[in-house]
């Protein structure tokens, strides 16, 4: 393992992306991006994902200066289409909409179409529970899951993630694939030449598999069998054809073998409390807070918890990557 201080891995990251051809503007989102992945100890979406971000230039299905576009579709809709570049961009350009059209109705929605997505969603969703917002993000990817009761690919990995402002304390958040895990995580064994546990996929001959290799060239699991395997398929219809973008499957074809990050929509739907609950927002609020506690209470852990702990050791330490990682990015700078 290598240690970085989180200014280096920043600074690694931009350099990168910078040399590879993108533009300041994605490449900064990007590195805000990745740098808070590995800075909160999710290396899934850490800085090894600046190796899909080159590759999928290389290949030609990302537009490296690409300038989102904001469209006011309705009053409690704003869509932006990321003109075929990364999702980080377009976010930030729907994201004062969005709050704005949410403290305005209650409810609202930022539909992102035609971006290229490779990271956590909890990164989005800190920035809405920042403004005092509830929020809820999913996209499709690549069709990599087998739906329970099959065994060929129709899904991709399908991320929901829900988050919860919380006053003087970091926000309640939960951000999980709809498959028994993320794909860069199988990926990650794969690289460190490791075995995967029982139940994350079979290979392509059905069968199930703890080769990491074997279930990515198979199919990945829901999880939790029919109820993952219906909560990716809410997640494919509400972010795919409802905001007219592409399902998983229609993803992984356009890509046409060349490995690449997916390209789709994401759909995020904010809540304003304030605005549900008006002069009873604090009371209600507070009720909240008696449900983490009792959760706590019990010797429980609140989702993101593990994340804000590697968080504070992190702005202290700085974090550490693989050798092999830290070769192979250092190799995008030549
Ligand atoms: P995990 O299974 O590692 O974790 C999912 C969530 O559960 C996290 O919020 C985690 O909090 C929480 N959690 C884990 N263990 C516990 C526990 N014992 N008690 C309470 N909460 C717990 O995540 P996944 O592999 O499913 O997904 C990882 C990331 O991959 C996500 O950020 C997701 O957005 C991203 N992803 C992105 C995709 C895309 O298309 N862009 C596709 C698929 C995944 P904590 O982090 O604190 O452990
Ligand atoms: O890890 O499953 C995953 C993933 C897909 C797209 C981005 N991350």
């Amino acid at each position: 393992m290598i240690r970085l201080t989180l200014d280096e891995a920043h600074n690694l990251s931009l350099s990168i992306l910078r040399h590879a051809g993108f533009s300041e503007a994605q490449a900064q989102a990007v590195t805000a991006t990745v740098l808070a992945g590995e800075r909160d100890g999710c290396a899934s979406h850490g800085l090894y994902r600046v190796l899909g971000c080159v590759s999928s230039l290389k290949a030609g299905k990302v537009v490296a200066d690409a300038e989102p576009e904001v469209i006011d579709q309705a009053p409690s809709i704003v869509r932006v289409d990321a003109r075929g570049g990364f999702s980080q961009l377009a976010f930030q350009a729907g994201l004062p909409v969005l709050a704005e059209k949410t403290r305005a109705n209650g409810i609202a929605a930022l539909a992102i179409n035609r971006c290229v997505h490779f990271s956590a969603l909890w990164v989005e969703i800190e920035q809405l529970t920042e403004a005092g917002l509830v929020a809820l993000a999913c996209n499709p990817s690549h069709a990599w899951v087998a739906p329970a009761g099959g065994s060929k690919p129709i899904f991709g990995t399908n991320p929901i993630a829900f988050g919860w402002p919380r006053a003087g304390k970091h926000p309640f958040i939960f951000d999980f694939a709809t498959s028994a895990i993320a794909r860069g995580d199988i990926e990650l064994h794969r690289r460190a030449g490791k075995s995967i546990p029982e139940g994350w996929g079979i290979d392509a001959s059905g069968q199930p598999s703890t080769d990491a290799e074997a279930v990515m060239n198979g199919a990945m699991l829901t999880f939790g069998g029919h109820k993952g395997s219906a909560l990716a398929a809410m997640v494919e219809l509400i972010a795919g054809p409802l905001i007219g973008d592409l399902t998983s499957a229609e993803s992984l074809a356009y890509d046409a073998g060349s490995k690449s990050s997916p390209y789709h929509g994401e759909l995020i739907i904010a809540l304003d409390p304030q605005r549900f609950l008006g002069a009873a927002a604090d009371q209600h609020l507070a009720r909240a807070e008696a449900l983490f506690d009792g959760i706590e209470g019990q010797g429980a852990r609140l989702p993101s918890q593990r994340r804000y702990d590697a968080r504070a050791r992190s702005l202290v330490d700085g974090v550490q990557i693989p050798q092999a990682l830290y070769d192979d990015l250092k190799a995008l700078l030549s």
